[in-house]
């Protein structure tokens, strides 16, 4: 399609479906006709991908998964379809902007962070790599919270992601699929059948995933709760209307809203109402379609593979048995052959908080054939448990059911049980669950445990994100962008490491993105950004494994050093640290530290002696959209959680793929990280995981590490004495009582080791040789952290795996 044809399909979408003429539309209008002209171009491939079923003998994927954080979708479209240029000459020819219209695209948010952004990644790399796969979740009407400070502190604001319409969306309300809840079993010992109470609608709502310069458009389908009439009727006919207009209401809350805790799960009827509703959804669409083609449900697995994103869809497994045997009526051995030999799981936690249980009291009264069916798959493992000669103790701790303190099924064990393969993101977390948290299954179970190291798309994250970089690897590499498609190919620029003209030309681009982010920041925040500053940049969920605390006790030593002359200004590397966090809603400690690092910010930034030296940007709802703009700009990637808490971490990936030094543990993938970019260019520092193990055995007292540490006490104490919050002194001392008697993930006991690193890290960036030197071996040599690579070890590990 050339420019002429573009403007034209362009200008004629805009009168056609938004009714209006170039000059009287607005930004909405221009913005959707945009999204349509791209999405025509995606529909007619998208019919060629799905119209031949395939002939291969390849088992097509079903990624299940609560959260997709996609981001925004037009740069990306026209990315896939090699559209930019055309689209930017067509909109020029009418007097417009490409970058105007896109830069205010609404990102859908529905995920809360890592584990959401992954899908999505994941999404991108199915179609690129032209795999077939279809994705399913939750279309809420409200994604993740956008977070406002007042004061410093925190506040949640609804996420209005919808309120002009979704371009990207294609809605089937005539193709919805009815999921049942509540009620009862009724039947005797051998046939069970269950009688539900309530009835809901799933309508599928659409999203075409191109791949890049692919001939594959995946489909991402997201399931949006209705009311069905059966539902109202019932009711209506009793003659109450006000509970009948309720009980509509009650049945659109299902997807209604994404819970913002990540990491705590709080066991809400709601959310496990939202968990049944789309993998039942899913289950019912891939069953449908598999017996369509005309195949018999025996062979199932060997054309379906279901990937369970962490627990949440976890449901499914039973879900899938009630089906094969309540509604076709297999026998429990077949059924549970198909079932496990169907799932996968993927697990993305070693917090055991975060490990979902399910109460009986919850479960029961929503599912109750549910119930039945995961007692007896427990009953039948359990049973077998005890055949190989298990005692009764581990029985007790493998069960399904948790006896305290409150009987309840555990997630990540159904979940264990009832797939073919289970993995961890990265190797130390893969390693962790073989030996601890899954530790009694996979000695059960060896050859079922696998790793799959996380990876990101560089299409998002390196060629929409940071296109001056992608040129200047695309002139430099001499293969076109064939890059792209292929990472490992950036190995290819160690070769230009000592070329003075390309180390110059890498300083200049991430020279221009800080100004790029300069200019975000003073539109969308009123932040000024100190462009001449070393950019060191935390953003990640607030959480206290991942210990910001770390970062801003630092920050105030170093503040107070300067204050009080105990560092000489015209020695000091002038740093900006960059915090992006938000906290879940009900999380105390996270929404405190939230508060300390605001008001540090404003003393530093208030302090005219001070601020050219150490400053803070923290604009509020860091999302994919200021991620995209962040991380190109960083000199220094802060990835410092407790070893051993964090399951990968992808955002140290994307940093170190644009030229930011890692200062981190030895922890997630960064273990990998290391190892690939080589220890002189990687800031280590940190208790190792079986340190931290050693240390809690021996008993670890914070408070003796606080008199120990005159730098950590200076910290500290000058939050105490009311710096940062004159008009309260006392304002942060729920924080300095957790750190000084608690601190749970150790923040203080690695903290000189981390001010140690600091330094290091001072004098590195003080030579701009040696530092833009590691910053391009970093780009270089973490190829490997592609979601591609990702996606093909999936392919040989998991799906596409033989079965014996
Ligand atoms: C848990 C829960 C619990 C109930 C309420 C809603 C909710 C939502 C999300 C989660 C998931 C927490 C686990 C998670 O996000 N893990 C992150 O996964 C990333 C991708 O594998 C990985 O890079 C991060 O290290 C890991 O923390």
């Amino acid at each position: 399609m050339d420019a002429t044809h573009f403007a034209d399909r362009f200008t004629t979408t805009l009168r056609h479906l938004r009714g209006v003429d170039l000059h009287s539309a607005s930004d909405v209008d221009l913005r959707t006709a945009l999204a349509h002209t791209v999405r025509a171009e995606l529909i007619d491939t998208w019919q060629t991908t799905h119209g031949n079923p395939s002939t291969t003998p390849q088992r097509h994927v079903a990624y299940l998964s609560a959260e997709y954080l996609l981001g925004t979708q037009t740069r990306n479209a026209l990315l896939a379809t090699e559209l930019t240029d055309t689209a930017r000459e067509a909109l020029a020819s009418l007097g417009l902007s490409l970058d105007d219209i896109t830069s205010r695209e609404v990102e859908p948010g529905l995920g809360n962070g890592g584990l959401g952004r992954l899908a999505a990644c994941f999404m991108d790399s199915l179609a690129t790599l032209e795999i077939p796969a279809t994705g399913y979740g939750i279309r809420y009407d409200y994604g993740i919270f956008r977070q406002t400070f007042q004061d410093g502190n925190q506040h949640e604001q609804p996420d209005t992601w919808l309120a002009h319409g979704s371009p990207w969306e294609i809605s089937h309300p005539e193709r919805a699929v009815t999921v049942h809840l509540g009620g009862h079993v009724d039947g005797d010992n051998t046939t069970r059948r269950w009688v539900p109470e309530r009835h809901v609608l799933a309508i599928p709502c659409d999203y075409l995933v191109p791949g890049y310069k692919s001939h594959t458009v995946n489909l991402l389908r997201l399931w949006s709760a209705r009311a069905t009439d059966a539902f109202d009727l019932t009711i209506f006919n009793s003659g109450d209307y006000e509970k009948a207009v309720a009980a509509r209401t009650y049945a659109e809350t299902i997807s209604h809203v994404l819970y913002p805790e990540d990491s705590t799960p709080q066991g809400r009827t709601l959310r496990l109402t939202q968990q049944y509703f789309f993998a039942a959804a899913s289950l019912h669409d891939l069953l449908t379609r598999h017996l369509k083609a005309g195949r018999s449900l025996h062979t199932l697995p060997d054309a379906v593979t279901i990937q369970l994103n962490d627990t949440h869809p976890v449901i499914a497994i039973p879900e899938l048995m009630r089906l094969l045997l309540d509604e076709h009526g297999l026998s429990w051995d077949d059924a549970w052959h198909i079932t496990q030999q169907t799932f996968n799981y993927t697990c993305h936690t070693l917090l055991p908080e975060a490990l979902e249980v399910w109460p009986l009291d919850i479960l029961g009264p929503l599912l109750p054939r549910h119930l039945e069916i995961i007692f007896a798959i427990n009953h039948h493992f359990l049973d077998d448990l005890r055949r190989s000669g298990a005692d009764e103790l581990r029985v007790r701790s493998m069960s399904l059911i948790q006896e305290h303190p409150v009987r309840a099924v555990r997630m990540a064990h159904l979940a264990t049980v009832g797939s073919r393969t289970v993995n961890g993101v990265a190797e130390l977390h893969s390693e962790l669950l073989r030996t601890s948290v899954l530790a009694q299954f996979a000695s059960y179970w060896p050859d079922r445990f696998t790793n799959v190291t996380n990876g990101v798309t560089p299409r998002r994250f390196l060629a929409l994100a940071n296109p001056e970089l992608a040129s200047l690897i695309s002139d430099t590499l001499n293969v076109g962008d064939r890059w792209l498609k292929d990472l490992d190919l950036l190995r290819g620029l160690e070769d230009h490491v000592d070329d003075p003209a390309f180390i110059a030309a890498f300083r200049e681009v991430k020279h221009n993105n800080k100004e790029r982010l300069a200019r975000t920041l003073a539109n969308r925040d009123g932040i000024e950004l100190n462009t001449n500053a070393m950019l060191d940049v935390m953003v990640k969920r607030l959480h206290e494994y991942k210990r910001q605390s770390l970062r801003i006790l630092h920050v105030i030593t170093q503040y107070a050093k300067m204050k009080n002359g105990l560092i000489d200004l015209a020695t000091v590397t002038p740093r900006t640290v960059f915090f992006g966090a938000k906290a879940a809603p009900g999380y105390r400690l996270a929404k405190e530290t939230i508060s300390l690092i605001n008001a540090v910010a404003t003393t530093l930034n208030a302090d005219d002696e001070i601020r050219p030296y150490l400053s803070i940007a923290f604009p509020a709802n860091y999302n994919v959209t200021l991620a995209e703009t962040a991380i190109p700009a960083a000199d220094l990637s802060e990835q410092i959680s407790l070893a051993g808490k964090e399951a990968s971490g992808t955002g140290n990936m994307k940093f170190a793929l644009n030229g930011a030094l890692t200062i981190g543990t030895l922890d997630g993938a960064n273990v990998e990280i290391r190892e690939l970019v080589g220890p002189d260019n990687f800031f280590l520092f940190g208790m190792t995981e079986p340190d931290v193990v050693q240390r809690q055995r021996d008993g670890y007292h914070p408070h003796t590490v606080y008199e120990q540490s005159a730098d950590l006490a200076l910290a500290i104490d000058t939050i105490s004495s009311g710096a940062f919050s004159p008009s309260e002194p006392g304002r942060y001392e729920s924080l300095v009582s957790d750190w000084l008697w608690n601190d749970r993930f150790m923040a203080l006991a690695d903290y000189e080791d981390y001010a140690r690193c600091q330094e290091a890290v001072d004098r590195h960036y003080a030579n701009p040789d040696q530092w833009t030197r590691s910053a391009i071996l970093n780009v270089a040599r973490t190829g490997f952290f592609s979601s591609d690579r990702s996606i093909r070890d999936y392919q040989t590990r998991v799906w596409q795996r033989p079965t014996k």
